[in-house]
């Protein structure tokens, strides 16, 4: 019989920052848990992925820090590779979609949707931002979301009911480069007709509804109710993947059609380090495949109707037979945010800890229907209440046995009595259970199922009592280790998908031929290790964690959130900046420190304060509008800037001989002031 085919994908991360235990839960450690358990059930199984390399994330990032988008894609498409690879996500490849291979790919797959007359052109007004003369697509406008009210919502998608939007949909949109509110262009994009393709898309989603979860298939089931419209898959930018039409030169791509491409171009990359560069085909072409894409649920409109149309309209692919969305994983209530740094960074983790007791922590708890939050406090308490004490005790327990009593052997058992049976029946079904669990995308059901095997093989010990039979009843105390050690390889089998690395250390342990990975997952209750077997010696599995090393993760987290400063900044909407003047000009403005020494109300100007300040070289008096800002005594002393050579004016009866400068925001306001060592009079150049 041949075998089943499974073509796996996460999610591509952009790479324009660092991967978070958010982003694990979300779409690559259940993903890695599914490749790694499809492995041992032997089937043909390919685990796809790569960064995201283009898109507004990657050059609003570019933006800030002020340098090339390609020096932000490389930094971190390295950076996140290296840390999925310490972490065991084991992708088969984990390519780039700035490569040419994808490049041609997206192209080649555009180029043919457009033969076949699959797209409509249109020309339509677009948001377009004046000041930094440009269209804003996607993420660089933002504002209130039509279906949610939301208030942060981006012109392709509102994160927070994951509806797929176009910026012209937006209430109140604000240019997230200024912050200005943008006015309306004309520009020509080409769209996909969403629309043309709802019964098509219709007859293949409606009958899942048994298969697909149901976070995932009430989502998509609500878009499809609202009727879909066409979406522009093309944008006036140009970073990305250029439009292949003579008369869109100077367009790109929209991300989010270039960007699900990546799957397959990646898996054409793979093709080739293989040396069979057609072997994708059979992944991709192939209508028998199982083609599985594990996301987040911000990512769902873009899977379940997006690809699948835009494959739909191709032609030449297989359909995903499920998008296994998981929800977003918290911390502790609070979102995940990597403006605000609010984040248990991978590479951060790395350096402190092993990957296992997190991929078993985050296993438990995945957001699987719902979300969920991440404790360090939980993390501990998996950890050693039941790695530590139970998985780890029992494999410490049982080998440190062997070797004290035994000769490091695995001894000959005598009888099988009711207790093993039980043993064995109940590693068996642990079996069937983790493996139903898993095939159902219920991941936390498999992590339980496994630690009651966990739970049985320590009760097993446990209740067998080897120390005390050890010396009235050898050969029972023999039967006893016998079944611990056999036991341990089967716990091996099935922790391997979700802890690897301690799979193959148990291996090790138990002195056995080639690695866990290369096990049949069916074959693990069967009892292979011989009487007389020698065992290496035993390490501890699982290191316990006291408060103090938990303590100091807590407040590491709450030392490094940044307070959202910047985003109030984005509500403010600046002035235009004025016409520009030479350097001369400047140079005739003579800006000097003075010291206030005086100050004092006028009588029937309410808005107005008198002051008496030093110059150095003189004290003048200046009139200046800050009576709603500052009582006359909180001013005395203070060290200000001001416009020394401004013509004279009279207000309100008033001499004023200069201005003083000042920031005035929407409600703040602050005056200029220097260091108290600048002495008064001092030029400001
Ligand atoms: N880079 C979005 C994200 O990280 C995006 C996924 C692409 S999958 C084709 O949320
Ligand atoms: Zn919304």
């Amino acid at each position: 019989m041949p075998k089943e085919r499974y073509l796996i994908t996460s999610a591509l991360p952009y790479a324009n920052g660092p991967i978070h235990i958010g982003h694990l839960a979300g779409a690559y450690l259940p993903a890695d848990i599914y490749a790694r358990y499809c492995r041992l059930q032997d089937r043909e199984t390919l685990y796809i992925c790569g960064s995201d390399e283009h898109g507004v994330p990657i050059t609003i990032k570019a933006e800030k820090e002020g340098v090339a988008p390609q020096e932000i894609v490389d930094e971190y498409h390295t950076r996140n590779k290296k840390a999925f690879e310490a972490f065991g996500i084991h992708f088969d490849n984990y390519s780039r979609t700035s490569l040419d291979i994808h490049h041609k790919t997206a192209q080649d797959f555009f180029t043919k949707l457009y033969e076949e007359g699959v797209f409509k052109k249109k020309t339509e007004e677009q948001l377009y931002d004046e000041n930094k003369q440009m269209f804003l697509p996607d993420r660089y406008v933002m504002g209130e979301c039509p279906r949610c009210s939301y208030e942060e919502a981006y012109g392709d998608q509102c994160e927070q009911c994951g509806a797929s939007l176009s910026p012209m949909e937006l209430i109140n949109p604000k240019s997230a480069l200024t912050g200005s509110t943008p006015v309306v262009k004309k520009t020509t994009h080409w769209y996909l007709p969403l629309g043309d393709l709802q019964d098509e898309l219709e007859d293949w989603i409606l009958p899942k509804n048994d298969e697909w979860k149901s976070n995932v298939y009430a989502q998509v089931k609500g878009w499809l109710e609202q009727k879909l419209s066409d979406r522009a898959v093309t944008r006036d930018l140009s970073w990305g993947v250029k439009v292949p039409l003579e008369e869109a030169k100077d367009k790109v791509l929209y991300v989010w059609f270039d960007a699900p491409i990546g799957y397959i171009s990646s898996t054409k990359e793979w093709a080739e380090q293989q040396g069979d560069p057609d072997l994708w085909k059979k992944y991709w072409q192939s209508k028998d495949t199982h083609l599985i894409h594990f996301i987040g649920k911000d990512n769902i409109v873009f899977h379940c109707l997006i690809f699948p149309a835009m494959l739909m309209a191709h032609g030449d692919y297989v359909l995903p037979e499920n998008v296994p969305a998981n929800e977003f994983l918290n911390l502790k209530g609070l979102k995940f945010s990597t403006s605000r740094n609010i984040a248990v960074w991978l590479d951060d983790y790395l350096e402190e800890f092993p990957p296992d007791p997190l991929r078993y922590a985050l296993a438990s708890t995945l957001p699987e229907l719902r979300d969920t939050d991440f404790s360090w406090e939980d993390f501990q308490s998996r950890n050693n209440n039941e790695l530590a004490d139970i998985v780890g005790n029992f494999i410490n327990r049982a080998l440190q046995f062997a070797h004290k009593y035994f000769d490091g052997k695995v001894p000959e058992p005598g009888e099988a009595g009711e207790m093993e049976n039980d043993l064995v029946q109940a590693l068996k079904n642990a079996g069937k259970e983790i493996g139903e669990s898993f095939d159902k995308f219920r991941f936390r059901d498999g992590v339980r199922a496994f630690m009651m095997a966990g739970k049985a093989a320590n009760k097993y010990f446990n209740d067998k009592e080897p120390w005390k039979t050890r010396k009235d009843d050898i050969r029972d105390c023999a039967t006893a280790i016998y079944y611990s050690i056999q036991t341990a390889k089967a716990l091996a089998v099935y922790m391997y998908p979700i802890m690897p690395f301690s799979a193959e250390r148990i291996w090790k342990m138990l002195n056995l031929d080639s690695s866990v990975e290369e096990q049949k997952w069916e074959r693990a209750a069967v009892f292979t290790i011989e009487p007389g077997h020698v065992l290496n010696d035993p390490e501890i599995l699982f290191e316990k964690y006291d408060d103090d090393v938990i303590q100091k993760q807590i407040e590491k987290l709450q030392s490094r959130i940044v307070e959202p400063a910047e985003e109030e900044d984005m509500d403010y909407t600046p002035p235009p900046v004025k016409e520009e003047i030479s350097f001369d000009d400047f140079q005739d403005l003579d800006l000097r420190v003075a010291l206030v020494k005086e100050a004092a109300a006028i009588p029937k100007a309410d808005k107005l304060l008198k002051l008496q300040i030093d110059l150095g070289s003189e004290t003048r008096q200046i009139v200046a509008g800050i009576a709603k800002r500052f009582d006359p005594g909180e001013l005395v002393g203070r060290r200000i800037i001001v416009v020394a050579n401004l013509a004279p004016a009279t207000l309100m009866g008033e001499k004023s001989e200069g201005m003083l400068l000042a920031a005035e925001g929407d409600d703040q306001f602050g005056l200029l002031t220097v260091p108290d060592d600048l002495p008064t009079g001092s030029p400001i150049r």
